[in-house]
């Protein structure tokens, strides 16, 4: 089939993504310049099959966000609370009660806070031992890069030494956020009490040489230019080159309601998509690109299928930091439907962990499928 491409310039881009050439920074700006939204999905949904195939990863998780107070103050959140007063610290026991709410199975818990300088060290540690007792089976994924920089400075320990001991206790993964856009301008201006790209990667770096995975995360479609997002992908493509410690790239499309940024309106769905797409070609060493469906929407994140994406991450019980943003899609979303939404499209789910290995209890029920297919065999022999 000829590729159904209107713009001239993405033809040499083309001819890379067949040969599996890499693309240098000057194709990431031409493809986000382009106008050709379907030669530039096309070209992503290439990659993408030649990649990780027609499978399309979800899982059965949820979020705790056990504190909302922080002291870092990024224009874009609408989540913190400066106050201690305005805000809420989750006792241990709220926390184990949530994650014993959840109904069935659980697979993940995502868990992310704000930079809270009142809360003791030990709270952490305490808090991933206390889910693991609850909860033996689901996997711990915890706490960003900003979050581990923050830790290291408050408690004056090395990231290595708060890594061993969350490991320790059961720490599995760690989420991609906090990440931003990894650009000098942006970060003096929109969240310079925190790490800036330097130390942003400095920290995923130190978690995959200590045998932790990461996820990673670009919020966009506010002030930033697509040099800078061009130049954000390039450099988690080279710290990935150097360790493979990356398990997905997350693009967070910017909601504009309740926060301090001079900036009114969401990126339209053809600037999602775009990235999406963008991000699946650019990191071409990067095994999976999520669409985050609590962001755009359940149809958007259908579509982004096509547009390079091989994960919708999942049920995401309690979600807050995007609702209080002014998300107005679901707070979470049951099994079946999530596997709905991606057979609709034509692919095949695949229910994962936080590791994207299988979970045990998926192997258990295919075998009670076959079991129960052994005993009916000799009835339709009977009747044959
Ligand atoms: O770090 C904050 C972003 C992130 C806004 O690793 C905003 O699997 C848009 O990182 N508009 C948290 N974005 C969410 C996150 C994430 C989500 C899903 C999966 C994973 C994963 C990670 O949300 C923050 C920040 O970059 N954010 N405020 C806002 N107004």
């Amino acid at each position: 089939m000829d590729a159904p491409l209107t713009d001239r310039r993405l033809a040499p881009i083309l001819d890379k993504v067949q040969n599996g050439t890499r693309l240098d920074r000057k194709d990431g700006l031409a493809l986000f310049q382009s106008d050709d939204l379907p030669g530039v999905g096309y070209l992503a949904d290439v990659a993408r099959a030649r990649k990780v195939g027609e499978t399309v990863y979800w899982v059965r998780n949820m979020h705790v966000n056990y504190t909302d107070i922080c002291a870092v103050g990024c224009k874009f959140c609408a989540f913190a609370r400066i106050k201690a007063e305005d805000g809420y610290v989750y006792s241990h026991e709220r926390t184990v009660e949530e994650i014993l709410a959840y109904p069935g199975h659980l697979a993940e818990v995502h868990i992310v806070g704000g930079c809270n300088g009142k809360i003791p060290w030990d709270y952490y540690p305490e808090m991933i031992k206390q889910i693991k007792a609850a909860r033996p089976e689901t996997h711990v994924k915890a706490f960003t890069m900003v979050e581990l920089d923050f830790f290291a400075r408050k408690f004056k320990r090395s990231v290595e030494d708060i890594l061993a001991e969350l490991k320790d206790v059961g720490l599995d993964a760690c989420p991609g956020g906090g990440a931003e856009v990894f650009s000098n301008r942006l970060h003096s201006y929109m969240f310079k009490h925190k790490a800036g790209a330097h130390r942003w990667l400095e920290v995923a770096e130190i978690c995959h040489n200590n045998g932790i995975k990461t996820n990673a995360t670009m919020l966009f479609g506010h002030i930033e230019t697509y040099e800078e997002r061009v130049v954000h992908l390039d450099l988690l493509r080279q710290l990935q080159d150097k360790t493979g410690g990356f398990q997905a790239f997350i693009p967070l499309a910017y909601h504009a309601d309740n926060n301090d940024l001079e900036v009114e309106h969401n990126p339209s769905a053809p600037d999602i998509l775009k990235t999406i797409a963008v991000s699946r070609l650019m990191l071409d060493n990067f095994e999976h690109i999520k669409a985050y469906w609590i962001l755009m929407g359940e149809r958007l994140a259908q579509i982004s299928l096509a547009f390079g994406a091989d994960d919708i991450d999942g049920t995401v019980i309690q979600e807050k930091i995007y609702h209080r943003a002014g998300a107005s899609t679901a707070m979470s979303v049951t099994a079946g439907r999530l596997k709905q939404m991606i057979k609709n499209v034509g692919r095949n789910p695949q229910e994962r962990d936080a590791l994207y290995g299988v979970p045990e209890w998926v192997g258990q029920a295919k075998a009670k499928i076959a079991a129960k297919a052994e005993v009916k065999e000799p009835v339709a022999e009977l009747g044959a």
